[in-house]
């Protein structure tokens, strides 16, 4: 009996604007207006700008720690194909989407500053904070998904994460869950080659991580993650897939241009040849050189947007720091709708001269008594 194909698959790499900022016309087709890629051009150098500011920030202690996005800003353009009512599900690479969905840019800074308020989605803005362990946040896409799906809205989820993400296993229950149910989820995978310093390669032996959602019957395809009329394209085609209860895995090969976060030198680990060579892929580069290509661009246009941005980022600042500094207390606050009392028993010692003490030994005049001593 002869031996039979059981499956067999091909993974799509699409890319539309090239390195040297020339377009495939045919491609490009009903993707982005000129005046979305000047508005795009524009928004990702603030993002850039704001990334070189967050560093100074954290150098000159005004600032946690910040993993800046620089090199991954044409991730913007999934913002774009979304419409208000879609989901962001973030990880932390992902900014220049996030601040054109319609989050305040502000509320970046106050999370890397340790401050709540920076967490807090405002109303209206379908949207979770940032996940900073990878790939719990996939699972919550899932089910945000699912739920629109069952409640028959229409509202797609977006979820972002890393190359490493995909070893977590919440990235295949995830991807498994959604396929598994037709939900309308769409995985962006930014494949920037590193997760921390462990690099692709040893992440996984899998020729894609596109591949990976194969196996569970989502699309998958591959784009160029510097390129921001191929993601777009990818976004807009997984739209109309996910209401039809086909989630899609994209895989965006783009490259982290800094340190994985300002508490990481990766000179220690990667080699100054491969940052050359990935400087020369940059997303902006390759826009401004299409921009200048169409007559839309200039060096003058181009110093009144470096000056416009500067002002957008210092009143971003501005506004995450001219306010009443947070309280202490806010660690406790921000985590339950009713502060269990061991927490409580927490928060009302945490001033004393050890922490957890019970209050009656630093005689506090409101303790909350330990439960076991209640
Ligand atoms: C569950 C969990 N395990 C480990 C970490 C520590 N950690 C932070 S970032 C990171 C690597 C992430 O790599 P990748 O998913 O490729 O994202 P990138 O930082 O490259 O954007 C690790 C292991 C974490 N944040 N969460
Ligand atoms: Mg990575």
């Amino acid at each position: 009996m002869p031996i039979k194909v059981a499956y067999q698959a091909t993974i799509e790499y699409m890319q539309i604007l090239d390195e040297q900022g020339v377009l495939d016309a045919d491609l490009a087709r009903d993707t982005l207006t000129d005046d979305q890629v000047v508005m795009l051009y524009e928004h990702m150098s603030m993002c850039r700008r704001l990334d070189e500011i967050a560093f100074k920030l954290q150098r000159s202690g005004r600032l946690g720690t910040y993993p800046q996005n620089m090199g991954q800003e044409a991730i913007a353009s999934v913002a774009l194909a979304a419409r208000k009512q879609d989901w962001m599900v973030p990880c932390y690479r992902e900014n220049a989407a996030l601040f054109l969905h319609g989050l305040p840019p502000e509320k970046i800074l106050q999370h890397w500053m340790g401050d709540e308020r920076g967490n807090q989605i405002p109303d209206g803005l379908n949207m979770l904070p940032m996940s900073i362990p990878i790939g719990t946040h996939m699972l919550h896409a899932a089910g945000i998904g699912w739920a629109a799906k069952l409640r028959g809205i229409d509202q797609v989820a977006f979820t972002f994460f890393g190359d490493g993400s995909t070893s977590e296993g919440d990235f295949h229950e995830a991807c498994n869950f959604a396929g598994v149910m037709e939900a309308p989820v769409v995985f962006f995978c930014q494949n920037n080659g590193w997760a921390i310093s462990t690099p692709r390669k040893k992440q996984t032996r899998a020729e894609t991580f596109a591949q990976k959602g194969l196996a569970y019957g989502l699309k998958v395809r591959q784009v160029d993650g510097n390129d921001i009329f191929a993601i777009y394209k990818a976004a807009q085609e997984a739209i109309v897939d996910a209401k039809a209860g086909k989630p899609t895995l994209i895989e965006t090969l783009t490259y982290r241009l800094g340190d994985h976060t300002t508490a990481d030198d990766a000179r220690r680990y990667r080699d100054s040849d491969e940052l050359d060579a990935a400087k020369k892929k940059d997303p902006l580069i390759r826009v401004r050189k299409y921009l200048e290509s169409k007559d839309l661009w200039s060096a003058d246009l181009e110093d009144a947007m470096v000056e416009r941005n500067k002002v957008k980022v210092d009143d971003i600042v501005a506004r995450a720091t001219n306010i009443e500094a947070p309280k202490t207390s806010d660690i406790f606050d921000a985590m339950f709708a009713t502060t269990p009392p061991e927490l409580a028993r927490q928060r009302d010692t945490m001033h004393t001269h050890s922490l957890g003490q019970f209050p009656q030994q630093e005689t506090l005049s409101n303790p909350t008594p330990h439960p076991a001593h209640a």
